[in-house]
């Protein structure tokens, strides 16, 4: 289903003429209001007057995370207080969060987004949310939540946390919907099982999933576990919330679409920040196309991923495949460029392997090196009769070593390194217990 059949639809050329308006009326607001800006601009040569639009976007700086830290609390917003309807955090996975701010109207427009993405995820009027995002500072959980009602659908505000009676609910109120994290979705799959829950026991049909990277081998997971078509939904505070971009449920591994006509995209080099040609992998680059209190040109996202249009959608906007990790996250081994989530797309290829894993870092002198912790599946400990892994036990197991030896000689082919691997029994390494979870252990610094 299409929330906003119109704008979804909207012929590209339409959209760029959109997009352009809205861009020039953008940087003329935020010259007159936000004294950041208008030196911002006056530095890069830019006159409101006189400025051209998207073609001209580039010669804009970035705005960057640290430029919501120097500006904190209220430093980026372009209206006085008392039009703020709302403020918002960063959940703060990267340092001290930042404050961000909504007027009625900004609120609207985030509830019209995220409304479009959770049609485009399967939900309709009428049907049961089981929203298990965080509610409070964090945009997840109240971002959600107003794009339901304004979908039409019946909310239940859980929260993150608190599984036991996450499941209890699940299986009372029947929801046919649920969101949160895809590590959360993983621990309420497996919390499932390991209570013995029958799956028909709730009702679900759909999941949104979100606010951390996953890959195709956690979709497996939690749509076997929880019988559910899951999608991705990215967003982040500094631009709105949830709901900057949303896979269809019919075009599931194909990318999100991002909705052009509030938020314009660029894929710059983490390098040189020059953009790259579509398709190409490199930052993710934001600018604010319609909000009021706290509009924000070419922010910085720190996000690697691509965008591509895609011919035979549904929707006109362009596409972002999914987040391989966060720039800041990614590694240098022996020269190698490494995202944790490469390993979770090894995982997929194991048998026996489970997605519940951990990468490690260290150092040795100047240079980083890396270990992955990875479970095995439940169902060949108690084949084996094992109830814990150790390194002990695996040197006098022969399929345990075998297995290690498997998921070290993929990694080697896959990602073009040599890194130890150690197997761990089920339910040895952390879950998500509602919030975002660390797949990556950094010992640099210890
Ligand atoms: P913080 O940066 O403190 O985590 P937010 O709560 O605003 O602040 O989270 C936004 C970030 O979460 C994004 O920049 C991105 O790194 C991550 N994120 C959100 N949604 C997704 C997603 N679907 N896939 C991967 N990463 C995501
Ligand atoms: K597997």
């Amino acid at each position: 289903m299409l929330f906003n059949p119109e704008i979804e639809r909207l012929p590209i050329e339409k959209l760029r003429k959109l997009q352009n308006a809205l861009l020039k009326e953008q940087i003329q607001y935020l010259y007159s209001r936000v004294p950041f800006y208008r030196q911002k601009f006056d530095e890069a040569g830019i006159a409101p007057g006189t400025f051209k639009g998207l073609e001209e976007l580039h010669k804009l700086p970035f705005t960057r995370k640290s430029d919501f830290r120097d500006n904190y609390p209220f430093g980026l917003f372009a209206v006085p207080q008392n039009e703020v309807a709302r403020l918002h955090c960063s959940s703060g996975t990267t340092g001290k969060p930042t404050v961000v701010g909504y007027t009625a109207a900004d609120i609207n427009i985030f509830s019209e987004v995220v409304a479009r993405s959770l049609a485009a995820a399967g939900c309709k009027p009428g049907m049961m949310l089981h929203n298990a995002y965080g509610y409070g500072l964090f945009t997840g959980g109240l971002g959600l939540h107003y794009g339901a009602e304004k979908l039409g659908m019946t909310v239940v505000p859980v929260s993150g946390g608190m599984t036991e009676r996450q499941l209890r609910l699940l299986q009372d109120f029947r929801p046919e919907v649920i969101c949160c994290t895809p590590s959360y979705a993983q621990t309420l799959a497996e919390e499932m099982k390991e209570r013995g829950i029958p799956k028909d026991a709730v009702n679900l049909k759909y999941a949104i999933l979100g606010a951390e990277p996953w890959t195709e081998t956690i979709r497996e997971q939690v749509e076997k576990g929880l019988q559910v078509q899951a999608t991705n939904i990215y967003g982040l505070s500094e631009i709105i919330g949830p709901g900057v971009s949303q896979e269809d449920v019919e075009e599931r591994g194909s990318g999100s679409y991002i909705w052009e006509d509030h938020f314009y995209p660029e894929i710059v080099d983490r390098n040189t920040g020059e953009p790259v040609a579509e398709g190409e992998y490199g930052v993710l680059v934001l600018t604010t196309l319609t909000k009021k209190a706290n509009p924000i040109i070419r922010y910085w996202t720190n996000d690697i991923t691509n965008i591509y249009y895609d011919k035979s959608a549904k929707r006109t906007h362009i596409k972002m495949g999914p987040i391989i990790g966060r720039s800041d996250d990614m590694l240098i081994i022996r020269g190698v460029n490494f995202f944790h989530t490469q390993v979770e797309d090894v995982i997929r290829d194991i048998e026996h392997a489970s997605p519940n894993y951990q990468v490690i870092v260290t150092r040795k002198g100047t240079l980083d090196e890396v270990e992955v912790n990875v479970e095995v599946e439940e169902n060949l400990l108690r084949e084996l009769g094992l109830e814990m892994i150790n390194r002990e036990i695996v040197l006098q197991n022969e399929s345990l070593q075998q297995l290690e030896g498997n998921f070290t000689r993929k990694i080697k082919e896959n990602i073009g390194l040599n890194i130890k691997v150690n197997l761990m029994g089920y339910g040895q390494l952390p879950r998500s217990e509602g919030g975002k979870l660390s797949r990556i252990m950094d010992l640099r610094n210890i």
